[in-house]
């Protein structure tokens, strides 16, 4: 996935060593220089593909740095069966990563593919000079341009498209994270990733399948379908997930391409110990929640002190749960109940404070004599409360994080287990339609009556068995635990 640093010949070492942290006029001079041929003394840089980054640039002296990029449009996968054409730095949405450090000269060529359809160019944030370069890069398909920049100003930077219609160019994909870092280097941590937020306008509604073309109408509306990290619903989830070790102290470099919204970039399970806030030197501390503007950038850097699953979302929550701006990072490790301790009892909340343990009114209600029809109305509104979060309004799921209801060949097999499954939660691995899920469901909270609902409502419904599930059914698998 990543692709590797070639140098040219190093011979020259001791001079780019030794090259400016310099006066301006000096610099200015260097930046003739640059645009002839690339000399020897080039360093071409590594660039990555997302979540991962460049190694670091540590404590090395300022270089001249070839950084090379390919735009490529070619087709992908948004979410499970719908397919969009992208408009890619590199291939990858959000494009290669680039990484550099204050005084570096980095000489950039574009190299628009002769497949391609359209002129792209490149505005980098952590330029100084007109369109951030846009105005020196405009580059027709079967061409390439090249110009070159002196990184003034250390920090995170976004890098995207500004060829006209601008907003169609990034919506489609046109943007990527450019990091320049000081003098001496940012601090090392144990693990690095690179995310970037964007959203999405398709023809076709949410979840609607099939090659979905922009839709100019929802773009102009800010009406998005999807929001994603890293270009598409679930790049960052199941076997796409982020891990660290317990005690590790993991950096995320977050970007937002927008086009249009701006993301409450929050780790579900965590607290930032520190944020580079909108990118910059401003370090704030203890964050729970920080904001990434359209067109910006936070560094958040948080150690993982307990195992488990930490959900990485916009908390604007239905972008999370419904439109595909979630991420997982897996931390294994050993437990550390001090911190965390799980579960350590569940029992019955009595606010008067009595010592008898009942079950809730809720559930000793004699369950109710309702025909299949008035079950399956009450179940779609639970559903609508319970479930879809999750689930999905269609029972559709959301690919490698929360398995379909949908036709699921898991839940038409055995109708015990689904009531199981309900009342007390499911964890550990499963298999849905072929696809392996291992997550975890909470315990539903649900009164037998409500079960029968539910589950009516399920099997009825998205081409599922049509099995009927009554509140005895559920009082019977209730009795056997
Ligand atoms: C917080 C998210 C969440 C909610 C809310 C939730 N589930 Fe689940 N559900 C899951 C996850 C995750 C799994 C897979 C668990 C695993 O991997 O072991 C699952 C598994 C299932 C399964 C078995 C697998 C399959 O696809 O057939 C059924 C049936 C199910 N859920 C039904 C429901 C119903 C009905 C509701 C509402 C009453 C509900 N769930 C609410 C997350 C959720
Ligand atoms: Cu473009």
């Amino acid at each position: 996935m990543k692709k590797f640093i070639y140098i040219i010949p190093l011979s020259l070492l001791g001079l780019i060593v030794s090259l400016p942290s310099c006066s301006p006029n000096e610099s200015k001079n260097a930046q003739k220089e640059s645009t002839k041929t690339i000399s020897a003394d080039t360093v071409v840089a590594e660039l990555s593909s997302p979540p991962f980054v460049p190694k670091a640039v540590g404590n090395r002296g300022p270089q001249r740095l070839k950084v090379d990029i390919e735009i490529i449009e070619k087709e992908g996968q948004m979410s499970e069966g719908v397919s969009y054409v992208y408009w890619t730095f590199g291939g990858t949405v959000p494009g290669s990563f680039i990484r550099a450090r204050v005084g570096d000269e980095l000489v950039v060529t574009l190299k628009n593919h002769p497949d391609n359809k359209l002129p792209h160019n490149i505005d980098l944030h952590a330029v100084t000079g007109p369109g951030g370069g846009a105005a020196s890069s405009f580059v027709a398909p079967g061409h390439q341009i090249t110009f070159s920049f002196e990184a003034l100003n250390p920090g995170l930077y976004v890098y995207h498209c500004a060829t006209a219609p601008v907003g169609m160019h990034i919506a489609n994909g046109m943007y990527g994270l450019i990091l320049i870092e000081p003098e001496g280097g940012l601090e090392p941590v144990d693990k690095e990733y690179y995310i970037m937020q964007g959203d999405f306008y398709t023809k076709g509604a949410t979840g609607e399948t099939g090659l979905q073309p922009f839709d100019m109408g929802k773009a102009l509306a800010e009406n998005a379908d999807y929001v994603v990290f890293n270009g598409k619903v679930g790049a960052l989830t199941g076997d796409n997930a982020i891990t660290a070790e317990v005690g590790e102290t993991v950096r995320l470099y977050v970007g937002n391409g927008g086009p249009n919204l701006v993301s409450s970039f929050h780790v579900i399970g965590e607290i930032f110990d520190k944020v580079y806030v909108e990118g910059g030197d401003l370090i704030n501390e203890n964050i729970q929640t920080t904001l990434v503007p359209a067109g910006g950038a936070a560094i958040v850097e948080f150690k993982v002190d307990v195992p488990g699953e930490l959900i990485l979302v916009d908390h604007s929550i239905f972008r999370a749960f419904n439109k595909g701006a979630l991420g997982m990072l897996n931390v294994e490790g050993p437990e550390n109940k001090k911190i965390y301790s799980g579960t350590t009892q569940e029992g019955i909340y009595l606010p008067e404070g009595g010592t008898v343990q009942t079950l809730p009114e809720e559930e000793k209600a004699p369950a109710r004599d309702l025909t299949l029809a008035e079950r399956i109305e009450e179940g779609g509104q639970l559903y609508a409360k319970s479930c879809f979060a999750c689930h999905q309004g269609n029972g559709q799921g959301i690919p490698n994080a929360f398995p379909p209801l949908a036709q699921s060949d898991y839940l038409n097999a055995d109708v015990d287990r689904a009531i199981r499954t309900i009342l007390y939660g499911l964890t550990g691995e499963i298999t849905v339609n072929g696809e392996v899920y291992n997550s975890a469901m909470p315990a539903q909270g649900l009164s037998d009556d409500q079960v029968a609902s539910v589950l009516s409502y399920v099997y009825n419904n998205w081409g599922n068995s049509k099995a009927e599930v009554t509140p005895e059914m559920v009082a019977k698998v209730r009795a056997k635990k």
